[in-house]
C-alpha cells in the first residue's frame, strides 16, 4: 500500500485557461518589437504544444484497450469452525475529520503512529455506520478524509501456529488501514470487502491499535463518478462534491470489521456451481478449492479435499474425497432444488457444504462450511428460466439506506426489509446501485429472493481507460464475492449509463465480455435510460432492462399517458435487440399522508394510479412472451443530495424510510400475489383482501 494518498480533484478548466493567460500576459509585457515577435513565436509554439498534447490526450482517451485487472484472492465470508475463530471489531471507534483543505495532513503527520486522540480531539463513532448523520454539525457534508481508530486485545493463544486476517465488509469510498502504526491494506471502491493478513504485525497477549483513513471523494475516474470543485463561500473558498446519481454519498466504515484465524495451510477459496437433471431430481454440486499455505505448493500430491453435503435436517446426503485434487463433484438423488419465493411451497432450500482440507496423512488441516442451493439458470431470446421454469420477476429497485445509520449494516433493518418483501409478495430485487451486504445476500439465499446483482457503476459517462479498469475491477470483486449465492441470478453491469455517447459501444462491449469471462452461468443486464433509438449497449447484454418515469419525469401528472407509452417502449426495445425485456424502474414520488382526488402528483392516490396504469401495460406485454419482469422504484424512501426536487430525499418508496407501507403497498401486494397465483400457483395470504360484503370475495 502507498504510505500517502494524493488527493486529486479533477483539474478545473479554469486552471488550464490560466496557463494560456500567463503566456499571453508575458507577450504583452515585452517592450521591443523584436522581443514581442520572438515572444509571440515562443508563445504560439507553446500554445500549439499544449493544445496538441491536450488533443492527443483526448484522442487517446477514445481508444479503450482491454487491460488486465487485479484478481481478488481469498475473502471467504468469516465463519467459525473447529479450525477457525472469528472476532468482531464492531463497536464505538474514535473519529476525527481532516481539514477539508488539507486532506493528506494526517498521512504527512503520521497520525497512524499513535492514538488519534494525541493528534486531534476525537469524537465517538459507531462501526458499522455511515458517519454522516451521527453528529449535529456539518459532518454530513464533509468532503475528503476522515480517520477512525480503536484498541483491541489479541489473546496469547492466537500466536500458536496459525494465521490472522483482518477483514472489512466495506468502507466507502477508499480505505487506508494501519495496525500498530504499520501499513496493512489500501482498498478503493465502496460496498465491497477487502482483507489482509496481519499475523506478523499483531501483539499477542497484548493491546493493539487499528487506524483507518477513509476518503469519500468521488472524481471522474472513481466508481461511481463525481466531481470536486473549489468554489467561493462566505469564508473564502471551499470544496464541494457533486454527483449526478440520486442517492446520498454516505461514507465511512459501512459494514462489519472482523479478525479471523486460519490454520497455516488453509482453504482460501471455494467456488461452487450446480447442475440438475431434466426433471430436477438428480443434482450435482461442483466445487473447486484453492489452498494457501506452505503445503499448498505441493497441493496436488499432498492435500486432499473431503467434501460432505448435508440437508436442512443435518443428514449427510453426499460425500466425496478427492484423490490429491482440489476439485470434485457431489452427486445426489431426490434433490430439493433452490426455488424462488412463491414459485414453490419450499423456497430457498439450502444444503450445507462442508469442505475439509486433509494432509496426506489424513490430518485435518482446515474446515470451511457454506450454504449451497441447487438450481439451474437458462435464458434465450424471450425467456429467463430457473430449474427449467420460466420466471416472471416482480420486485423492486432498492437502496441500503436508513435514518441515522445511512448505509451502515443494520440487522434489524435487514430482517424487517425481508419481512416486508415477503409480505408484499415480491420474488426479486436489484441491488441498485451497488453491491449490498454479504449478510443480505445470505438472507436472500435463505428466503428465496432472486437478486439482480449490480456493480457500483451509476450514470457512467466520460469513458476513459482508467474508469474502464476500475469498472471492471468492481465487477471482478463483486463476482468473486457473490458467485456462490443461488439468489444471484443476473449481473447488472451499470445503472443508467450514458450509452448514447461516443465510446459507449466499445466500452460496454469490453465490460460485458469481461463479465462473461468471469461467469458464464448468469445472464448480464444493465438498467438503461437513454431512448432505445440512441442506445449503444443493448447488443452486448443478454437481457434488456429499461428505466422510465412516465407521468413523472415525462408528461408529469398525465396518467392518461402511461400505459401505451410503456407498451410501445418495451416493444421497441424487444424489436431492436430481440432479447427478453424487464422494466427495471418506474414510479412516482409520494408524500405519505398526502391525499388528493382526483389524483395529483406527490399524493398517495397518484402513486396508486401510476402503478395501476403500469400494471395494465405489463399485463398486455406479458402476453407477448418476451416481457419478463416489473420492478417498482423504490422499495422505500431514501436520502439524496439536497435539491429542490427532493423533500428530505427521494420519496418514491412503496414503504416510508421507517419501513411502513404507503397506500400503494397494499395495491402492489394484491398484484404481486395475484401474479404469484396465476403464474406459480402460490396461495393467497389470508389477510390479502379485506372483508367488504358477503357478495364480494
Ligand atoms: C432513475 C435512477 C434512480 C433515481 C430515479 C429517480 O436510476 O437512481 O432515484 O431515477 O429519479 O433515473 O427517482
Amino acid at each position: 500500500m502507498s504510505s500517502s494518498t494524493e488527493y486529486l480533484p479533477v483539474t478545473p478548466l479554469s486552471s488550464r485557461l490560466s496557463i494560456y493567460n500567463c503566456v499571453f500576459s508575458f507577450v504583452r509585457r515585452c517592450n521591443s518589437l523584436i522581443g514581442r515577435i520572438i515572444c509571440s513565436i515562443f508563445a504560439l509554439s507553446f500554445f500549439s504544444l499544449v493544445t496538441g498534447l491536450y488533443v492527443l490526450h483526448f484522442s487517446l482517451a477514445l481508444i479503450l484497450v482491454n487491460k488486465e485487472v487485479p484478481q481478488t484472492r481469498g475473502m471467504l465470508y468469516p465463519r467459525e469452525s473447529e479450525t477457525r475463530e472469528v472476532r468482531s471489531l464492531d463497536g464505538i471507534w474514535n473519529f476525527v475529520r481532516s481539514d477539508q483543505a488539507n486532506p493528506t495532513q494526517g498521512v504527512r503527520d503520521e497520525w497512524y503512529t499513535k492514538d488519534l486522540s494525541q493528534s486531534r480531539p476525537t469524537i465517538p463513532m459507531p462501526v458499522p455506520a455511515s458517519y454522516n448523520d451521527i453528529t449535529t454539525d456539518n459532518l454530513r457534508d464533509h468532503v475528503g478524509t476522515v480517520w477512525y481508530d480503536r484498541k483491541f486485545f489479541v489473546p496469547r493463544s492466537w500466536s500458536k501456529n496459525q494465521r490472522i486476517w483482518l477483514r472489512f465488509g466495506s468502507v466507502h469510498y477508499e480505505a487506508f488501514v494501519w495496525i500498530n502504526g504499520q501499513k496493512v491494506v489500501k482498498h478503493e471502491i465502496g460496498h465491497l470487502p477487502f482483507e489482509a493478513e496481519v499475523t506478523d504485525i499483531l501483539n499477542y497477549g497484548a493491546e493493539n491499535r487499528i487506524t483507518v483513513m477513509c476518503d469519500n471523494a468521488l472524481i471522474q475516474t472513481t466508481v461511481p463518478q463525481g466531481k470536486i470543485t473549489e468554489v467561493p463561500n462566505d469564508n473564502g473558498m471551499t470544496i464541494i462534491q457533486s454527483y449526478t446519481f440520486d442517492f446520498f454519498n454516505y461514507a465511512g466504515i459501512h459494514r462489519s470489521v472482523h479478525l479471523y484465524t486460519t490454520p497455516r495451510t488453509f482453504i482460501e477459496e471455494v467456488e461452487v456451481t450446480t447442475a440438475l437433471s431434466e426433471n430436477n431430481s438428480v443434482g450435482e454440486v461442483f466445487y473447486s478449492v484453492s489452498v494457501n499455505g506452505s503445503a499448498a505448493n505441493e497441493a496436488i500430491n499432498v492435500l486432499n479435499i473431503q467434501a460432505n453435503l448435508y440437508d436442512k435436517e443435518g443428514a449427510k446426503v453426499a460425500n466425496t474425497t478427492s484423490d490429491g485434487k482440489l476439485d470434485g463433484c457431489l452427486k445426489l438423488t431426490g434433490v430439493k432444488p433452490w426455488w424462488p419465493y412463491l414459485m414453490h411451497p419450499e423456497p430457498g432450500y439450502l444444503y450445507e457444504l462442508e469442505i475439509k482440507l486433509l494432509a496426506a496423512n489424513e490430518e485435518l488441516l482446515d474446515v470451511y462450511r457454506l450454504k449451497v442451493g441447487l438450481r439451474t439458470l437458462s435464458w434465450n431470446k424471450s425467456q429467463f428460466l430457473i430449474n427449467g421454469k420460466p420466471v416472471y420477476f416482480r420486485g423492486f429497485g432498492r437502496h441500503e439506506d436508513s435514518d441515522i445509520r445511512g448505509k451502515g449494516l443494520d440487522n434489524a433493518l435487514m430482517v424487517r426489509d425481508f419481512n416486508l418483501l415477503k409480505w408484499i409478495g415480491a420474488n426479486a430485487y436489484r441491488t441498485s446501485h451497488y453491491p449490498y451486504s454479504e449478510e443480505s445476500m445470505q438472507f436472500a439465499d435463505q428466503h428465496g429472493i432472486m437478486i439482480i446483482d449490480e456493480c457500483p457503476s451509476v450514470d457512467t459517462e466520460n469513458y476513459s481507460q482508467e474508469l474502464l479498469g476500475k469498472h471492471k475491477s468492481s465487477l471482478e470483486q463483486l463476482i468473486h464475492r457473490d458467485r456462490n449465492h443461488p439468489s444471484v441470478v443476473m449481473w447488472s453491469i451499470a445503472n443508467e449509463p450514458r450509452t448514447a455517447s461516443m465510446n459507449a459501444d466499445s466500452y460496454f462491449e469490453l465490460v460485458a465480455n469481461f463479465t462473461r469471462s468471469l461467469d458464464k452461468t448468469r445472464p448480464i443486464t444493465a438498467a438503461i435510460a437513454v431512448p432505445y433509438t440512441q442506445d449503444k449497449s443493448g447488443r452486448h447484454l443478454d437481457i434488456i432492462s429499461f428505466n422510465r418515469y412516465n407521468a413523472w419525469y415525462s408528461n408529469t401528472g398525465r396518467l392518461d399517458m402511461v400505459t401505451q407509452n410503456v407498451i410501445d417502449e418495451a416493444t421497441a426495445w424487444n424489436k431492436q435487440y430481440n432479447k427478453p425485456v424487464i422494466m427495471s424502474e418506474y414510479g412516482a414520488d409520494t408524500l405519505e399522508g398526502l391525499h388528493m382526488t382526483p389524483a395529483y402528483v406527490w399524493s398517495e392516490e397518484f402513486q396508486e394510479e401510476v402503478f395501476a396504469r403500469h400494471f395494465k401495460a405489463f399485463d398486455q406485454l406479458r402476453k407477448k412472451g418476451w416481457f419478463i419482469g416489473e420492478f417498482v422504484w423504490n422499495f422505500a424512501d431514501f436520502k439524496t443530495a439536497q435539491s429542490y426536487t427532493r423533500v428530505g430525499g427521494n420519496k418514491k418508496g412503496v414503504f416510508t424510510r421507517s419501513r411502513q407501507p404507503k397506500a400503494a403497498a397494499h395495491l402492489l401486494r394484491k398484484r404481486y400475489f395475484a401474479l404469484g397465483r396465476d403464474l406459480d400457483q402460490c396461495q393467497f395470504p389470508e389477510d390479502l383482501f379485506t372483508y367488504i360484503a358477503d357478495l364480494i370475495s
